[in-house]
């Protein structure tokens, strides 16, 4: 079983924090049958959210190309609305909202350990689009923001979580938010029941 245990790294960004959240979004963890074995509560600085996020330019084609989506379905022109049709040039621009958004106000970092855990945490949180996420998941029941309304207030989508994609991501984000003695190694008697 061991090896199928895994570590993600989860961020509760400052619209989480600021509506009196935490509490709800971590029982959401703990009730599953995962472990929380870091955490704290930063203001991180604009140089560690610049280097959390992904600079290749896949990533930020990526980035563009999740407004683009949502405005072709809603019959918005990019040009008009952002002043760019070009997914690097609209990733470029939601990066730097994404640094302003995760930068005004203290968050709530914390490793989550457990079986799949990297999937696990994604299906609890929900897809990044909260107009798009589902009912049951943390996005889906406590945020609605689409990049329709966002992209065009020049605005990072509001969507209260952030946690990693991959075991890749999730490897080198936990070395990025917490130092190993920051990291816990204790036993859930409970999970004597559940496995
Ligand atoms: P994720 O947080 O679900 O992993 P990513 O694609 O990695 O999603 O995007 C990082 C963050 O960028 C999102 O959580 C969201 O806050 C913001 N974001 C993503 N797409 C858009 C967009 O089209 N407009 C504005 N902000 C966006
Ligand atoms: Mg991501």
């Amino acid at each position: 079983m061991s090896s199928q245990i895994e570590k993600s790294l989860v961020l509760i960004k400052p619209d989480g924090v600021q509506r009196a959240l935490v509490g709800e979004v971590i029982k959401r963890f703990e009730q599953r049958g995962l472990k929380i074995i870091a955490l704290k509560m930063v203001k991180p600085s604009i140089d560690h959210i610049n280097d959390h996020y992904p600079k290749d330019e896949k990533w930020i084609e990526r980035l563009g190309e999740k407004g683009f989506t949502t405005f072709k379905e809603q019959g918005i022109d990019p040009k008009q609305a952002m002043g760019t049709a070009d997914k690097k040039e609209a990733g470029k621009m939601v990066r730097k909202w994404l640094i302003d958004y995760m930068t005004a106000a203290p968050i709530v970092a914390f490793v989550v350990e457990g079986i799949h855990a990297i999937e696990m945490v994604r299906k609890i949180v929900g897809p990044t689009l909260p107009s798009k996420a589902p009912i049951g998941t943390i996005r889906g029941d406590f945020s609605v923001d689409s990049p329709a309304v966002a992209n065009i207030q020049k605005r990072s989508v509001k969507n209260m979580i952030h946690a990693s994609e991959t075991p890749e991501e999730a490897a080198s984000e936990i070395k990025h938010w917490f130092s190993e003695e920051e990291i816990h190694d204790w036993a859930r008697p409970d999970h004597e029941v559940m496995f």
